[in-house]
């Protein structure tokens, strides 16, 4: 069912990385490479462990929604296995990642739209989703799972035509997908080791954090919060000042930019 020798061992012999990628499985066609992930994480696969497939039939993103992954662009799941304390920061680490491998591979400034989400121009170019298995106070393994749009032409799906973008749209050139697999890997290896090192990878994140100082709606499980984006903590919760100036800390949310600048 490999798709690709050729791809795989292309994609392995330029990395830089000391374990991410260095087990890469590649598949033509899959539901979802989270679920090929999370089998092959029980069966004790290596940390760093890379799922990829040219198309997933299942793709999905948080709560059960659909992630749209056709042919071109870049899915991918890895295993890390970190310890309880870089648990928090694992989504950081991936966004920064893919924000560097974009900049690197096409010179495209990308931002981060909390909390999950990569954004060229305001559209989507990323999406990212963690799943985590945890015994107790140990984590067993935790699935990263990144899709990018390298070629995709939005405008040929009408679903997120209005939502979404891909690298090729916003270069005006066709991107090679494995240089960004490669940058990819080499980043997030790099931002994991630096984290585990102690140098926590939240500044930088922050940084590239472009829903701050922006009037947002958060839809939450329970409701709906309105007010500025002020800040985000350590852990990755976003800091909201409602109207009256009160202040709550969201863990997750969906979030809408407000045009007008008036909370
Ligand atoms: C996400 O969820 O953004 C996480 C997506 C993670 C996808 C990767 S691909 C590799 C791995 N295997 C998987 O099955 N998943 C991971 P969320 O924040 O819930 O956003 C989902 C929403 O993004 C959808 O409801 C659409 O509005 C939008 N969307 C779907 N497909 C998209 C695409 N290709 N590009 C941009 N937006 C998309």
């Amino acid at each position: 069912m490999l798709s690709s020798k050729e791809s795989v061992d292309s994609i392995r012999s330029r990395l830089e990385t000391k374990f991410v990628g260095q087990h890469l499985y590649y598949y033509s066609k899959l539901s979802s490479t989270m679920n090929i992930a999370k089998q092959k994480a029980r069966q004790q696969a290596a940390e760093g462990t890379v799922v990829m497939a040219v198309e997933q039939t299942s793709g999905r993103g948080r709560l059960g929604r659909k992630w749209i992954s056709p042919e071109g662009n870049l899915a991918l799941s890895i295993i890390l296995k970190p310890t309880i304390d870089i648990l928090p920061q694992l989504i950081m680490i991936a966004s920064l990642a893919v924000i560097r491998a974009i900049k690197k591979t096409t010179g495209v400034e990308a931002e981060i739209k909390w909390p999950n989400d990569v954004l060229i121009r305001g559209k989507k170019v990323c999406g990212i989703l963690i799943e985590n298995e945890i015994r107790q106070d140990r984590v067993c393994f935790a699935i990263v799972g990144i899709g990018i749009n390298i070629a995709l032409d939005p405008s040929t799906t009408p679903e997120i035509s209005s939502v979404a973008t891909s690298l090729s749209y916003e270069s005006g050139r066709k991107v090679d997908k494995e240089k960004v697999t490669i940058a990819l890997c080499n980043e997030l290896e790099h931002l994991y080791l630096e984290a585990q090192a102690g140098a926590p990878v939240y500044q930088g994140w922050k940084q590239h954090m472009g829903t701050l100082g922006k009037c947002i709606h958060v839809m939450t499980g329970e409701s709906v919060e309105k007010g500025l984006a002020e800040t985000v903590t350590e852990r990755g919760n976003l800091i909201l000042r409602r109207a009256n100036g009160t202040i709550t800390e969201i863990m997750a949310g969906d979030v809408t930019i407000i045009k007008d600048h008036n909370p």
